[in-house]
């Protein structure tokens, strides 16, 4: 759970225009934007050095960074997002990879992978089946793991349908722990893991993020919060509610590398 380096994207003038299933109302353009530059500061607090990539008006949603590309420490790899408005993302964001990894892969057609449904345990990865991700796309990165020494297991949320992505439900905070919503599916990878469970109301903070030091976490859900800070983790609430009403969450808004290898 080292990091060096973090990517992300401004939200666009079309922001409000991508897809989303919350009933929150639009979002506010100007008050995004200055979450997304607190949520930037706090990736810098945190010790890494973050690029920031202009809006880019064309795909609304690109501010998810996170959905078009799989980085690990043994590569990247560019993803075919399940959403078709999303899709034309991943050509803007290959020179971006192209300059910190040298080659990328890719998820090729008919194989569908967002990778809001990837979630890294440690160095072993859960994927996630759901809208977005269809099983030829999970087996085309399950193989390119594999090929770079690390195990997976796909984990189907058809039974889930209020979990948009597998992370929208599952946060690993330590090679040993993870955050969870309630009725978070079973998995072989998960077995011997300790898992706190979010309680009812505070679903949407179980998208938190480890980064180095400290644990990223949606402001306004006290409950997880105080269980972290109980726990030992130093915690950096930050506010996301434009993001919400958008269906994203902190692990969305940013590519978390180490680049800092060997
Ligand atoms: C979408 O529906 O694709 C965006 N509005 C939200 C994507 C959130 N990404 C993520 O959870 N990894």
């Amino acid at each position: 759970m080292h990091f060096t380096h973090a990517i992300l994207r401004r939200p666009g003038e079309h922001f409000a225009e991508g897809l989303t299933r919350a009933d929150e109302g639009p979002p506010d353009l100007d008050l995004a934007l200055s979450q997304h530059a607190r949520y930037a500061e706090a990736l810098v607090t945190c010790g890494l050095q973050v690029e920031v990539l202009a809006a880019d008006a064309e795909y609304p949603d690109s501010c998810f960074v996170e959905d078009p590309a799989i980085v690990t420490e043994a590569g990247a790899l560019l993803t075919r997002p399940g959403a078709p408005s999303r899709l034309g993302e991943v050509a803007t964001l290959r020179p971006v990879l192209q300059r910190y990894f040298g080659s990328v892969s890719s998820i090729a057609a008919p194989g569908l992978l967002d990778g809001g449904d990837v979630c890294d345990l440690g160095g072993r990865f859960l994927i996630g089946l759901s809208e977005r991700t269809n099983t030829e796309g999970a087996g085309q990165l399950s193989r390119w793991l594999e090929e770079r020494g690390y195990r997976s297991e796909t984990v189907d949320l058809a039974d889930h349908p209020r979990l948009l992505h597998l992370k929208t439900g599952i946060t690993a905070i330590d090679e040993g722990r993870v955050v969870v919503v309630p009725g978070f599916p079973v998995a072989r990878l998960l077995d011997g893991m300790e898992r706190i469970e979010v309680e009812a109301g505070e679903e949407y903070a179980a998208n938190c993020i480890r980064v180095n030091d400290r644990v990223l976490v949606a402001a306004g859900y006290p409950r997880l919060l105080e269980r972290l800070e109980g726990l030992g983790y130093r915690t950096l609430p930050l506010s996301m509610s434009e993001f919400r009403r958008m269906d994203g969450g902190l692990s969305c808004l940013s590519l978390r590398l180490n680049l800092r290898r060997g």
